[in-house]
């Protein structure tokens, strides 16, 4: 209606002077209004800001309990800094100082007797490399938890040294573990006699095999024609090439197992010789090194790889392995599904190779 519109036209003709009147008092409320608006955005904002802080800070911590995001770096034996060598052997020292609650020995002396024990039934099986894998990493974090370790556990990349195993660098008696027993002095275990240099010298170490039979630390390098043949002729670089073209898991396994992985304790015998094996130091640099060349063959095509498992689960068995198979460990560490190790960059593990 016409009318209507007037009437609309006549308030807003009435209403005009009004604002006109309480402009600048509107303008003083509007500021002042607008200055609480601001400062309560301000603080909301910093509010925010904190809580997405807070927010981002938990959210990382809670990733690296779901994901690798920084991993640690395995490192060559001799490619390290002198110091971080002799951190490393302090720290492998620490552990036959302190008494074990597996076994009656020491904390060193732990992980010979779980080798023996348990860790026997994973060679030639496919359980072989998830095992040792496993086995290395707590013995890696065994150093760190028990001895203040704050390195990582190197390995001894034995190619470097195919044409003689027995002038490693490794065997340094200064910076390394030591070398060959005294061959004048009577044999102990394993073809060996006790190692007299080097930060182990004189080390007791308390089971051999399956006895309780505390003995010195031994070494009893191989010497002439074997050496060439257990040691040249598998651990030179076209041998090791041929294992990493392997494209099976399992003939892989048996590949690295049979050749370089048991040519180094045929050379180096002693207490390395049987399968108390950790009773020398330099089984954790080679079982590394073994782990590394694991990692390098996943690499090639990880995706496939990173689940590539088949093989009898355990020694001598016929039945066929699977991913949810356990890592038995004896009370060492809890166990765990194959699943678990399958990648070094799982939440686990978190470490690579250079
Ligand atoms: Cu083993």
């Amino acid at each position: 209606m016409p009318s209507s519109e007037y009437e609309r036209g006549d308030d807003q003709a009435s209403t005009e002077p009004l604002l006109q009147t309480n402009e600048s008092e509107g303008t003083t409320a509007w500021s002042s209004v607008s200055s609480i608006v601001r400062t309560f955005a301000f603080f909301g904002l910093f509010i925010i800001l904190s809580i997405s802080i807070y927010m981002v800070e938990n959210l990382e911590d809670s990733l690296s309990d779901l994901i690798c995001i920084e991993p640690a770096v395995r490192r060559e034996w001799r490619t390290l800094r002198r110091a971080d060598r002799l951190e490393y052997l302090r720290a492998v020292k620490c552990l036959s100082s302190i008494p074990s609650a597996v076994c009656n020995g020491t904390l060193h002396d732990e992980f010979s007797y779980i080798h023996r024990r348990v860790g026997e039934y994973s060679h030639e099986a496919a359980s072989f490399l998830p095992w040792h894998r496993y086995f290395i990493h707590i013995y890696e974090e065994t150093l760190k938890q028990r001895c203040q370790f704050k390195g990582t556990l190197p390995y001894w990349d034995w190619t470097r040294d195919w044409a003689d195993l027995t002038q490693s660098p490794v065997w340094d008696a200064k910076e390394g573990f030591g070398g060959n027993g005294n061959i004048n002095n009577a044999t102990t275990v394993g073809h060996g006699h006790c190692v007299e240099d080097g930060p182990f010298a004189g080390l007791q170490v308390q089971y051999y095999n399956l006895d309780w039979y505390p003995h010195c630390l031994s070494r009893g390098f191989l010497a002439g024609d074997f050496l060439d043949e257990f040691g040249a002729q598998r651990l030179n670089r076209t041998a090791i090439a041929a294992v990493l073209d392997e494209p099976d898991y399992y003939q892989f396994v048996l590949k690295l197992e049979d050749g370089p992985h048991a040519s180094v304790p045929i050379i180096v015998r002693g207490d390395f010789y049987r399968f108390t094996a950790p009773n020398d130091p330099v089984f954790f640099l080679h079982h590394a090194q073994i782990d590394r060349l694991w990692w390098q063959w996943q690499s090639q095509d990880l995706e496939v790889r990173a689940t590539a498992y088949n093989g009898p689960a355990r020694h001598n068995s016929s039945i066929e392995a699977q991913l949810t198979d356990l890592i038995e460990m004896a009370g060492l560490a809890s166990d765990i599904p194959v699943s678990s190790v399958m990648t070094t960059n799982s939440r686990l593990l978190c470490y690579n190779y250079h």
